[in-house]
Protein backbone atom coordinates (compact mmCIF):
# COMPACT_ATOMS: atom_id res chain seq x y z
CA UNK A 1 0.00 0.00 0.00
CA UNK A 2 1.48 3.19 -0.66
CA UNK A 3 -1.11 5.87 1.16
CA UNK A 4 0.17 7.47 3.59
CA UNK A 5 -1.36 10.52 6.28
CA UNK A 6 -0.05 14.07 5.24
CA UNK A 7 2.85 14.45 7.24
CA UNK A 8 2.63 17.75 8.68
CA UNK A 9 -1.16 16.39 9.87
CA UNK A 10 -0.25 13.46 11.50
CA UNK A 11 2.74 15.23 12.86
CA UNK A 12 0.56 17.82 14.27
CA UNK A 13 -2.05 15.16 15.50
CA UNK A 14 0.67 13.23 17.00
CA UNK A 15 2.65 15.35 18.99
CA UNK A 16 0.96 18.78 18.76
CA UNK A 17 2.30 20.54 21.59
CA UNK A 18 5.81 19.71 20.71
CA UNK A 19 8.19 23.12 19.38
CA UNK A 20 8.61 22.19 15.31
CA UNK A 21 10.90 25.44 14.36
CA UNK A 22 12.82 28.15 16.41
CA UNK A 23 13.01 31.73 13.97
CA UNK A 24 14.30 34.43 15.22
CA UNK A 25 12.32 35.30 18.50
CA UNK A 26 9.45 32.95 16.84
CA UNK A 27 8.89 29.34 18.16
CA UNK A 28 5.93 27.62 16.55
CA UNK A 29 4.87 23.92 17.71
CA UNK A 30 3.64 21.32 15.38
CA UNK A 31 -0.26 22.39 16.43
CA UNK A 32 0.69 26.02 15.07
CA UNK A 33 2.89 24.92 12.43
CA UNK A 34 -0.10 23.33 10.87
CA UNK A 35 -2.45 26.19 11.97
CA UNK A 36 -0.64 28.80 9.81
CA UNK A 37 -0.10 26.57 6.95
CA UNK A 38 -3.57 25.45 6.89
CA UNK A 39 -4.61 29.46 6.88
CA UNK A 40 -1.88 30.14 4.37
CA UNK A 41 -3.64 27.17 2.31
CA UNK A 42 -6.82 28.73 1.99
CA UNK A 43 -5.64 31.68 0.92
CA UNK A 44 -3.53 29.99 -2.02
CA UNK A 45 -6.68 27.95 -2.65
CA UNK A 46 -8.57 31.36 -2.90
CA UNK A 47 -6.13 32.70 -5.12
CA UNK A 48 -6.78 29.58 -7.52
CA UNK A 49 -3.89 27.02 -6.84
CA UNK A 50 -5.24 23.43 -7.29
CA UNK A 51 -4.05 19.72 -6.68
CA UNK A 52 -1.36 18.41 -8.96
CA UNK A 53 -0.62 21.91 -10.73
CA UNK A 54 3.04 23.12 -10.94
CA UNK A 55 3.71 26.36 -8.68
CA UNK A 56 7.32 28.20 -8.78
CA UNK A 57 8.70 28.80 -5.00
CA UNK A 58 10.94 31.76 -4.73
CA UNK A 59 11.23 32.86 -1.33
CA UNK A 60 14.35 33.67 0.53
CA UNK A 61 14.98 31.70 3.44
CA UNK A 62 12.40 32.48 6.48
CA UNK A 63 9.48 31.10 8.60
CA UNK A 64 7.12 31.99 5.61
CA UNK A 65 8.57 30.00 3.55
CA UNK A 66 8.18 27.01 5.57
CA UNK A 67 4.66 28.16 6.03
CA UNK A 68 4.11 28.31 2.36
CA UNK A 69 6.29 24.93 1.38
CA UNK A 70 3.87 23.12 4.33
CA UNK A 71 0.83 24.54 2.67
CA UNK A 72 1.31 23.15 -0.86
CA UNK A 73 1.88 19.94 0.55
CA UNK A 74 -1.13 20.19 2.37
CA UNK A 75 -3.01 21.14 -1.04
CA UNK A 76 -1.15 18.50 -3.17
CA UNK A 77 0.35 21.01 -5.03
CA UNK A 78 4.00 20.57 -6.32
CA UNK A 79 6.17 23.02 -5.51
CA UNK A 80 8.83 23.51 -7.64
CA UNK A 81 11.76 25.36 -5.66
CA UNK A 82 13.37 28.18 -7.40
CA UNK A 83 17.44 28.76 -6.78
CA UNK A 84 16.87 32.64 -5.12
CA UNK A 85 20.90 33.53 -6.75
CA UNK A 86 19.31 33.06 -9.90
CA UNK A 87 19.05 35.36 -12.63
CA UNK A 88 15.69 35.93 -13.99
CA UNK A 89 16.57 34.80 -17.65
CA UNK A 90 17.45 31.20 -15.55
CA UNK A 91 14.06 31.46 -13.39
CA UNK A 92 12.27 32.46 -16.64
CA UNK A 93 13.83 29.10 -18.03
CA UNK A 94 12.70 26.74 -15.12
CA UNK A 95 8.89 28.26 -14.45
CA UNK A 96 8.16 27.72 -18.55
CA UNK A 97 10.27 24.08 -18.35
CA UNK A 98 8.35 23.17 -15.26
CA UNK A 99 4.65 24.80 -16.98
CA UNK A 100 4.53 26.41 -13.62
CA UNK A 101 0.94 27.83 -13.08
CA UNK A 102 1.76 30.18 -10.25
CA UNK A 103 5.43 31.86 -8.49
CA UNK A 104 5.23 32.31 -5.23
CA UNK A 105 7.73 35.29 -4.58
CA UNK A 106 8.02 38.21 -2.34
CA UNK A 107 8.91 42.09 -2.93
CA UNK A 108 12.49 41.68 -2.75
CA UNK A 109 12.34 38.99 -6.15
CA UNK A 110 9.20 40.78 -7.30
CA UNK A 111 10.41 43.80 -10.26
CA UNK A 112 12.05 41.00 -12.06
CA UNK A 113 9.27 40.60 -14.44
CA UNK A 114 8.67 36.60 -14.26
CA UNK A 115 5.13 35.36 -15.03
CA UNK A 116 1.76 35.00 -12.70
CA UNK A 117 3.46 36.14 -9.79
CA UNK A 118 1.53 35.90 -5.91
CA UNK A 119 3.61 38.13 -3.56
CA UNK A 120 3.74 36.40 -0.37
CA UNK A 121 2.94 39.65 1.38
CA UNK A 122 -0.41 40.22 -0.59
CA UNK A 123 -0.75 36.32 -0.14
CA UNK A 124 -1.14 36.43 4.01
CA UNK A 125 -3.68 39.76 3.44
CA UNK A 126 -6.24 37.69 1.17
CA UNK A 127 -8.86 36.06 2.62
CA UNK A 128 -8.89 32.86 3.08
CA UNK A 129 -11.65 30.12 2.16
CA UNK A 130 -11.41 26.55 3.44
CA UNK A 131 -8.85 24.93 1.58
CA UNK A 132 -9.10 21.03 0.39
CA UNK A 133 -6.41 19.37 2.54
CA UNK A 134 -4.77 16.05 0.66
CA UNK A 135 -5.33 13.99 4.20
CA UNK A 136 -3.63 11.06 2.36
CA UNK A 137 -0.77 11.38 -0.04
CA UNK A 138 0.49 8.55 -2.15
CA UNK A 139 4.22 7.69 -1.55
CA UNK A 140 4.49 7.83 -5.66
CA UNK A 141 3.54 11.34 -5.94
CA UNK A 142 5.51 14.43 -6.89
CA UNK A 143 6.03 16.34 -4.05
CA UNK A 144 8.68 19.06 -4.97
CA UNK A 145 10.88 19.51 -8.21
CA UNK A 146 14.53 20.85 -7.70
CA UNK A 147 16.72 21.76 -11.09
CA UNK A 148 20.16 20.31 -11.70
CA UNK A 149 22.20 20.90 -14.58
CA UNK A 150 24.09 18.48 -16.69
CA UNK A 151 26.49 18.00 -19.51
CA UNK A 152 23.97 20.05 -21.86
CA UNK A 153 24.11 22.99 -20.28
CA UNK A 154 20.07 22.74 -19.80
CA UNK A 155 18.81 22.10 -16.19
CA UNK A 156 16.35 19.53 -15.80
CA UNK A 157 13.98 19.43 -12.90
CA UNK A 158 14.33 16.53 -10.97
CA UNK A 159 11.02 15.15 -8.69
CA UNK A 160 10.67 14.51 -5.78
CA UNK A 161 8.59 11.93 -4.58
CA UNK A 162 6.88 11.96 -1.12
CA UNK A 163 7.92 8.39 -0.91
CA UNK A 164 11.58 9.76 -1.66
CA UNK A 165 11.77 12.17 1.12
CA UNK A 166 9.73 9.39 3.53
CA UNK A 167 12.59 7.00 3.09
CA UNK A 168 15.51 9.75 2.91
CA UNK A 169 14.47 10.84 6.60
CA UNK A 170 13.85 7.06 7.29
CA UNK A 171 17.42 6.15 6.49
CA UNK A 172 19.23 9.34 8.21
CA UNK A 173 17.61 7.51 11.33
CA UNK A 174 18.45 4.13 10.91
CA UNK A 175 22.04 6.11 10.31
CA UNK A 176 22.58 9.25 12.98
CA UNK A 177 19.81 7.66 15.33
CA UNK A 178 17.18 9.74 16.67
CA UNK A 179 17.56 11.24 20.17
CA UNK A 180 14.88 12.82 22.48
CA UNK A 181 16.49 15.92 22.77
CA UNK A 182 17.69 16.32 18.70
CA UNK A 183 17.29 19.70 17.82
CA UNK A 184 18.80 20.32 13.82
CA UNK A 185 19.82 23.37 12.41
CA UNK A 186 19.01 25.05 9.27
CA UNK A 187 21.61 27.25 7.67
CA UNK A 188 21.59 26.00 4.55
CA UNK A 189 19.26 27.04 1.70
CA UNK A 190 16.04 25.56 1.08
CA UNK A 191 15.97 25.22 -1.78
CA UNK A 192 18.42 23.29 -2.06
CA UNK A 193 17.66 19.38 -0.70
CA UNK A 194 19.97 20.17 1.96
CA UNK A 195 17.53 22.46 3.37
CA UNK A 196 14.64 20.90 2.60
CA UNK A 197 14.98 17.58 3.88
CA UNK A 198 15.66 19.24 6.84
CA UNK A 199 11.73 20.04 6.96
CA UNK A 200 10.77 16.26 6.04
CA UNK A 201 12.93 15.00 9.26
CA UNK A 202 11.12 17.51 11.70
CA UNK A 203 7.79 16.49 10.84
CA UNK A 204 8.90 12.43 10.17
CA UNK A 205 10.92 12.75 13.63
CA UNK A 206 8.89 15.21 15.67
CA UNK A 207 12.22 17.33 16.38
CA UNK A 208 12.37 20.53 16.49
CA UNK A 209 14.74 23.01 13.83
CA UNK A 210 16.33 26.19 14.21
CA UNK A 211 16.07 28.23 11.05
CA UNK A 212 18.54 30.58 9.81
CA UNK A 213 18.28 33.17 7.02
CA UNK A 214 21.47 32.49 6.11
CA UNK A 215 25.20 31.04 7.21
CA UNK A 216 26.43 33.45 10.01
CA UNK A 217 28.97 31.59 11.90
CA UNK A 218 28.87 33.58 15.34
CA UNK A 219 25.14 33.30 14.94
CA UNK A 220 25.46 29.51 14.51
CA UNK A 221 28.01 29.18 17.56
CA UNK A 222 25.67 30.92 19.27
CA UNK A 223 22.58 28.85 18.97
CA UNK A 224 24.80 25.57 19.16
CA UNK A 225 24.65 26.33 22.77
CA UNK A 226 21.66 28.45 23.47
CA UNK A 227 18.98 26.51 21.32
CA UNK A 228 20.88 22.98 22.28
CA UNK A 229 21.26 22.28 18.58
CA UNK A 230 22.36 18.12 18.49
CA UNK A 231 22.88 18.23 14.44
CA UNK A 232 23.90 20.99 11.59
CA UNK A 233 24.09 20.56 8.26
CA UNK A 234 26.63 21.78 6.34
CA UNK A 235 29.09 21.97 3.39
CA UNK A 236 33.01 22.49 3.13
CA UNK A 237 32.68 26.31 3.21
CA UNK A 238 30.35 26.72 5.98
CA UNK A 239 32.05 24.07 8.06
CA UNK A 240 35.91 25.65 7.03
CA UNK A 241 34.22 29.00 8.57
CA UNK A 242 33.23 27.57 12.04
CA UNK A 243 36.81 25.13 12.60
CA UNK A 244 38.56 28.66 12.00
CA UNK A 245 36.28 30.08 13.89
CA UNK A 246 36.76 28.15 16.82
CA UNK A 247 40.11 29.05 18.61
CA UNK A 248 40.14 27.60 22.15
CA UNK A 249 36.89 27.08 22.46
CA UNK A 250 35.28 23.50 22.00
CA UNK A 251 31.34 22.88 20.83
CA UNK A 252 28.73 22.02 23.39
CA UNK A 253 28.56 18.36 24.98
CA UNK A 254 25.34 18.10 23.49
CA UNK A 255 26.17 18.78 19.83
CA UNK A 256 26.75 15.13 18.12
CA UNK A 257 26.92 15.63 14.37
CA UNK A 258 27.87 17.92 11.41
CA UNK A 259 26.40 16.56 8.29
CA UNK A 260 29.10 17.14 5.68
CA UNK A 261 27.57 17.13 2.20
CA UNK A 262 27.06 18.54 -1.09
CA UNK A 263 30.62 18.04 -2.39
CA UNK A 264 34.10 16.33 -1.94
CA UNK A 265 35.30 16.86 1.92
CA UNK A 266 39.04 17.95 1.74
CA UNK A 267 41.63 15.74 4.32
CA UNK A 268 43.19 18.69 5.91
CA UNK A 269 39.80 20.32 7.15
CA UNK A 270 38.60 16.33 7.98
CA UNK A 271 41.64 16.32 10.28
CA UNK A 272 41.17 20.03 11.51
CA UNK A 273 37.61 18.85 12.40
CA UNK A 274 39.43 15.58 14.64
CA UNK A 275 41.77 17.71 16.09
CA UNK A 276 38.81 20.27 17.56
CA UNK A 277 37.19 17.37 18.45
CA UNK A 278 33.91 18.28 16.12
CA UNK A 279 31.83 15.20 15.08
CA UNK A 280 31.78 15.46 11.46
CA UNK A 281 29.61 12.64 9.29
CA UNK A 282 31.03 13.22 5.89
CA UNK A 283 28.03 11.98 3.16
CA UNK A 284 27.65 11.87 -0.52
CA UNK A 285 24.60 12.64 -1.74
CA UNK A 286 22.16 14.90 -4.46
CA UNK A 287 19.25 16.28 -5.31
CA UNK A 288 18.80 13.12 -7.50
CA UNK A 289 18.61 11.14 -3.96
CA UNK A 290 16.68 13.61 -2.01
CA UNK A 291 20.06 13.98 0.28
CA UNK A 292 22.80 11.61 2.00
CA UNK A 293 22.06 8.38 0.36
CA UNK A 294 26.04 7.04 1.86
CA UNK A 295 26.98 8.24 5.01
CA UNK A 296 30.36 7.37 7.12
CA UNK A 297 28.88 6.11 10.55
CA UNK A 298 30.37 7.57 13.81
CA UNK A 299 32.19 4.14 14.78
CA UNK A 300 34.23 4.52 11.18
CA UNK A 301 34.63 8.52 11.25
CA UNK A 302 38.34 8.11 11.93
CA UNK A 303 39.40 4.64 10.77
CA UNK A 304 37.76 5.76 7.47
CA UNK A 305 38.45 9.24 7.24
CA UNK A 306 38.03 10.62 3.62
CA UNK A 307 35.70 7.85 3.00
CA UNK A 308 32.13 8.79 2.20
CA UNK A 309 30.78 5.57 4.45
CA UNK A 310 28.25 2.59 3.52
CA UNK A 311 24.99 3.38 1.63
CA UNK A 312 21.76 3.43 4.08
CA UNK A 313 19.85 1.34 5.05
CA UNK A 314 17.40 1.27 2.41
CA UNK A 315 19.60 1.75 -0.51
CA UNK A 316 22.50 0.19 -2.63
CA UNK A 317 25.11 1.53 -4.81
CA UNK A 318 27.31 -0.45 -6.79
CA UNK A 319 30.94 0.72 -9.42
CA UNK A 320 30.39 -0.03 -12.90
CA UNK A 321 33.15 0.15 -15.77
CA UNK A 322 32.64 0.91 -18.91
CA UNK A 323 31.79 -2.21 -20.33
CA UNK A 324 29.12 -2.27 -17.84
CA UNK A 325 30.59 -4.88 -15.28
CA UNK A 326 30.95 -4.42 -12.09
CA UNK A 327 34.05 -3.14 -10.59
CA UNK A 328 36.36 -5.07 -8.13
CA UNK A 329 37.19 -3.74 -5.18
CA UNK A 330 39.09 -0.89 -5.12
CA UNK A 331 38.66 -0.34 -8.56
CA UNK A 332 37.23 3.46 -9.87
CA UNK A 333 34.48 3.29 -12.02
CA UNK A 334 30.77 5.03 -11.85
CA UNK A 335 29.09 5.35 -8.86
CA UNK A 336 25.47 4.00 -9.44
CA UNK A 337 22.54 4.09 -6.87
CA UNK A 338 19.53 2.82 -5.81
CA UNK A 339 16.61 3.01 -3.35
CA UNK A 340 13.28 4.31 -2.53
CA UNK A 341 15.10 7.89 -1.59
CA UNK A 342 15.98 7.52 -5.66
CA UNK A 343 14.11 9.66 -7.91
CA UNK A 344 12.16 8.07 -10.39
CA UNK A 345 13.24 10.82 -13.41
CA UNK A 346 13.51 14.63 -14.68
CA UNK A 347 10.46 16.13 -15.23
CA UNK A 348 8.70 16.12 -18.95
CA UNK A 349 12.04 14.04 -19.69
CA UNK A 350 11.00 10.47 -20.03
CA UNK A 351 14.05 10.15 -22.53
CA UNK A 352 16.62 11.50 -20.46
CA UNK A 353 15.04 9.45 -17.64
CA UNK A 354 15.52 6.61 -19.95
CA UNK A 355 19.12 7.50 -20.29
CA UNK A 356 20.21 7.83 -16.73
CA UNK A 357 18.27 5.44 -15.01
CA UNK A 358 17.81 1.41 -15.53
CA UNK A 359 15.93 -0.96 -13.33
CA UNK A 360 15.64 1.88 -10.91
CA UNK A 361 19.62 1.89 -10.68
CA UNK A 362 20.62 5.68 -11.32
CA UNK A 363 23.87 6.40 -13.29
CA UNK A 364 25.55 9.50 -11.22
CA UNK A 365 28.46 10.22 -13.97
CA UNK A 366 30.64 10.38 -10.00
CA UNK A 367 34.08 8.37 -10.30
CA UNK A 368 34.44 6.12 -7.20
CA UNK A 369 35.63 3.16 -5.90
CA UNK A 370 34.44 0.46 -2.75
CA UNK A 371 37.11 -0.56 -0.54
CA UNK A 372 37.19 -3.93 0.71
CA UNK A 373 34.75 -3.73 3.71
CA UNK A 374 32.23 -1.18 1.22
CA UNK A 375 33.21 2.31 2.29
CA UNK A 376 32.78 4.20 -0.48
CA UNK A 377 35.75 6.56 -1.97
CA UNK A 378 34.25 9.37 -4.48
CA UNK A 379 37.20 10.28 -6.74
CA UNK A 380 35.66 13.04 -9.31
CA UNK A 381 32.87 14.54 -10.14
CA UNK A 382 30.12 13.98 -13.07
CA UNK A 383 30.42 16.43 -16.19
CA UNK A 384 33.30 18.07 -14.99
CA UNK A 385 31.15 19.66 -12.44
CA UNK A 386 32.51 22.56 -10.46
CA UNK A 387 31.44 22.76 -6.66
CA UNK A 388 31.92 26.40 -5.50
CA UNK A 389 30.79 26.87 -2.04
CA UNK A 390 28.10 23.84 -2.35
CA UNK A 391 26.63 25.61 -5.57
CA UNK A 392 26.99 23.61 -8.67
CA UNK A 393 28.42 24.82 -11.67
CA UNK A 394 28.38 23.18 -15.10
CA UNK A 395 31.08 24.26 -17.59
CA UNK A 396 28.39 23.37 -20.60
CA UNK A 397 26.33 26.20 -19.03
CA UNK A 398 28.77 28.53 -18.92
CA UNK A 399 30.45 27.62 -22.43
CA UNK A 400 27.09 27.73 -24.18
CA UNK A 401 26.37 31.73 -22.79
CA UNK A 402 29.82 32.85 -23.66
CA UNK A 403 29.30 31.30 -26.95
CA UNK A 404 26.21 33.69 -27.56
CA UNK A 405 28.87 36.30 -27.50
CA UNK A 406 29.41 37.79 -31.45
CA UNK A 407 33.54 38.29 -30.55
CA UNK A 408 33.65 34.92 -28.83
CA UNK A 409 34.50 32.11 -31.80
CA UNK A 410 35.09 29.36 -28.72
CA UNK A 411 34.96 28.87 -25.18
CA UNK A 412 35.66 26.49 -22.40
CA UNK A 413 35.52 26.53 -18.79
CA UNK A 414 37.22 24.52 -15.94
CA UNK A 415 37.47 24.85 -12.15
CA UNK A 416 40.36 26.27 -10.08
CA UNK A 417 40.97 25.87 -6.98
CA UNK A 418 39.88 28.58 -4.65
CA UNK A 419 40.35 28.80 -0.71
CA UNK A 420 37.04 30.90 0.27
CA UNK A 421 34.83 28.39 -2.56
CA UNK A 422 36.24 25.42 -2.93
CA UNK A 423 36.67 25.79 -6.71
CA UNK A 424 35.48 28.66 -9.00
CA UNK A 425 35.16 28.80 -12.69
CA UNK A 426 37.73 29.90 -15.03
CA UNK A 427 37.02 30.96 -18.58
CA UNK A 428 39.28 30.33 -21.49
CA UNK A 429 38.05 32.01 -24.99
CA UNK A 430 39.09 32.50 -28.33
CA UNK A 431 38.01 35.86 -29.76
CA UNK A 432 37.39 36.97 -33.24
CA UNK A 433 40.14 38.08 -35.15
CA UNK A 434 40.48 42.01 -34.05
CA UNK A 435 37.62 41.90 -31.70
CA UNK A 436 38.59 44.60 -28.18
CA UNK A 437 36.53 42.63 -26.16
CA UNK A 438 37.77 43.02 -22.45
CA UNK A 439 37.63 40.99 -19.04
CA UNK A 440 35.25 43.76 -17.65
CA UNK A 441 32.50 43.43 -20.59
CA UNK A 442 32.95 40.02 -20.31
CA UNK A 443 32.35 40.00 -16.87
CA UNK A 444 29.16 42.21 -17.46
CA UNK A 445 27.98 40.04 -20.50
CA UNK A 446 27.94 37.09 -17.42
CA UNK A 447 26.47 38.74 -14.95
CA UNK A 448 23.51 39.44 -17.08
CA UNK A 449 22.81 35.72 -18.47
CA UNK A 450 24.25 33.58 -15.28
CA UNK A 451 23.88 33.74 -11.21
CA UNK A 452 26.78 35.51 -10.35
CA UNK A 453 28.65 32.50 -8.20
CA UNK A 454 28.67 30.88 -11.80
CA UNK A 455 30.39 33.90 -13.15
CA UNK A 456 34.11 33.09 -13.54
CA UNK A 457 37.09 34.31 -11.92
CA UNK A 458 39.20 34.36 -14.41
CA UNK A 459 39.41 35.10 -18.21
CA UNK A 460 42.49 33.53 -20.56
CA UNK A 461 42.60 34.74 -24.07
CA UNK A 462 44.14 32.32 -26.14
CA UNK A 463 44.74 31.50 -30.12
CA UNK A 464 42.91 27.64 -30.05
CA UNK A 465 41.75 25.23 -27.41
CA UNK A 466 42.62 21.90 -26.84
CA UNK A 467 40.09 19.61 -28.77
CA UNK A 468 40.20 15.58 -29.45
CA UNK A 469 40.06 14.54 -33.02
CA UNK A 470 36.33 14.39 -32.50
CA UNK A 471 36.59 17.78 -32.00
CA UNK A 472 35.47 17.40 -28.11
CA UNK A 473 36.74 20.27 -25.84
CA UNK A 474 39.54 18.84 -23.73
CA UNK A 475 38.63 21.00 -20.19
CA UNK A 476 40.71 18.77 -18.39
CA UNK A 477 43.42 19.90 -19.82
CA UNK A 478 42.72 23.27 -19.98
CA UNK A 479 45.50 24.61 -17.83
CA UNK A 480 48.46 22.54 -19.16
CA UNK A 481 47.30 24.08 -22.26
CA UNK A 482 47.67 27.54 -21.10
CA UNK A 483 51.19 26.97 -18.72
CA UNK A 484 52.76 25.15 -22.20
CA UNK A 485 51.33 28.19 -24.25
CA UNK A 486 50.10 25.88 -27.04
CA UNK A 487 48.42 28.80 -28.35
C1 LIG B 1 28.41 29.04 1.43
C2 LIG B 1 27.25 30.02 1.54
C3 LIG B 1 26.71 30.02 2.95
C4 LIG B 1 27.79 31.40 1.21
O1 LIG B 1 26.77 32.32 1.33
P1 LIG B 1 26.92 33.72 2.12
O2 LIG B 1 28.20 33.76 2.88
O3 LIG B 1 25.65 33.96 2.87
O4 LIG B 1 27.04 34.72 0.93
P2 LIG B 1 26.04 35.89 0.53
O5 LIG B 1 26.01 36.86 1.67
O6 LIG B 1 24.79 35.36 0.04
O7 LIG B 1 26.84 36.52 -0.68
C5 LIG B 1 28.13 37.14 -0.49
C6 LIG B 1 28.95 37.02 -1.78
O8 LIG B 1 29.34 35.67 -1.96
C7 LIG B 1 28.86 35.19 -3.23
N1 LIG B 1 28.49 33.78 -3.03
C8 LIG B 1 27.54 33.29 -2.23
N2 LIG B 1 27.52 31.96 -2.27
C9 LIG B 1 28.50 31.62 -3.16
C10 LIG B 1 28.95 30.37 -3.64
N3 LIG B 1 28.37 29.21 -3.21
N4 LIG B 1 29.97 30.36 -4.52
C11 LIG B 1 30.53 31.52 -4.94
N5 LIG B 1 30.14 32.74 -4.52
C12 LIG B 1 29.12 32.77 -3.65
C13 LIG B 1 27.68 36.07 -3.55
O9 LIG B 1 27.44 36.08 -4.94
C14 LIG B 1 28.14 37.39 -3.02
O10 LIG B 1 29.04 37.95 -3.96
P3 LIG B 1 29.33 39.54 -4.00
O11 LIG B 1 29.80 39.94 -2.64
O12 LIG B 1 30.38 39.66 -5.06
O13 LIG B 1 28.01 40.14 -4.38
C15 LIG B 1 26.12 29.67 0.52
O14 LIG B 1 26.61 29.68 -0.79
C16 LIG B 1 25.47 28.35 0.86
O15 LIG B 1 24.56 28.31 1.65
N6 LIG B 1 25.97 27.26 0.26
C17 LIG B 1 25.47 25.93 0.51
C18 LIG B 1 24.47 25.50 -0.54
C19 LIG B 1 24.05 24.03 -0.29
O16 LIG B 1 23.36 23.75 0.66
N7 LIG B 1 24.49 23.13 -1.15
C20 LIG B 1 24.19 21.72 -1.05
C21 LIG B 1 23.47 21.25 -2.32
N8 LIG B 1 23.43 19.79 -2.35
C22 LIG B 1 22.43 19.09 -1.83
O17 LIG B 1 21.50 19.67 -1.35
C23 LIG B 1 22.54 17.56 -1.84
C24 LIG B 1 23.39 17.07 -0.69
C25 LIG B 1 22.66 17.21 0.62
O18 LIG B 1 21.50 16.92 0.68
C26 LIG B 1 23.36 17.73 1.80
C27 LIG B 1 24.30 18.73 1.66
C28 LIG B 1 24.91 19.30 2.76
C29 LIG B 1 24.61 18.83 4.03
C30 LIG B 1 23.67 17.81 4.20
C31 LIG B 1 23.05 17.25 3.10
C32 LIG B 1 22.11 16.11 3.32
O19 LIG B 1 22.33 15.05 2.75
O20 LIG B 1 21.16 16.27 4.10
P1 LIG C 1 23.67 18.38 -6.00
O1 LIG C 1 22.56 17.64 -6.59
O2 LIG C 1 23.67 19.83 -6.29
O3 LIG C 1 23.78 18.17 -4.56
O4 LIG C 1 25.03 17.81 -6.56
C1 LIG C 1 25.37 16.48 -6.32
C2 LIG C 1 26.79 16.24 -6.75
O5 LIG C 1 27.72 16.76 -5.78
C3 LIG C 1 27.12 14.78 -6.83
O6 LIG C 1 26.64 14.17 -8.03
C4 LIG C 1 28.63 14.82 -6.76
O7 LIG C 1 29.17 15.17 -8.02
C5 LIG C 1 28.88 15.94 -5.78
N1 LIG C 1 29.11 15.36 -4.44
C6 LIG C 1 28.18 15.12 -3.49
N2 LIG C 1 28.76 14.53 -2.40
C7 LIG C 1 30.07 14.40 -2.68
C8 LIG C 1 31.20 13.86 -1.97
N3 LIG C 1 31.11 13.34 -0.76
N4 LIG C 1 32.39 13.89 -2.59
C9 LIG C 1 32.53 14.41 -3.81
N5 LIG C 1 31.51 14.93 -4.53
C10 LIG C 1 30.30 14.93 -3.98
MG1 LIG D 1 22.58 23.30 -10.71
MG1 LIG E 1 25.58 36.60 3.91
MG1 LIG F 1 25.81 20.75 -5.08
Amino acid sequence: NEFMPNFLLKRAFLTPKRTAIYFHDETLTFQELYDRAYDTAGKLQKLSLRKDQYVGVLLKTHLDTVIILFALQLLGVKAVILNNRLTPTELTWQLTDSKAAFLITETAFSNMGLPKQIIKEELFAVEKEIPVIQEEISLSEVCTIMYTSGTTGNPKGVMQTYGNHWWSAVGSALNLGINDHDCWLCAVPLFHISGYSILMRSVIYGMPIVLHESFHVEKTLKDLTEKKVTIMSVVTTTLTRIVDHLKEESLPNHFRCMLLGGGPAPLPLLEKCVEKNIPVFQSYGMTETASQIVTLSPEYSLSKLGSAGKPLFPAQIKIELEDGQAASKGKPGEIVVKGPNVTKGYLFRPEVTREKIHDGWLYTGDIGYLDDEGFLFVLDRRSDLIISGGENIYPAELEAVLLAHPDIVDAGVTGMEDAKWGHVPAAFIVKKEGSTLSEEELVQFCLDRLAKYKVPKGFYFTKSLPRNAAKKLLRRKLWEWIKEGSD
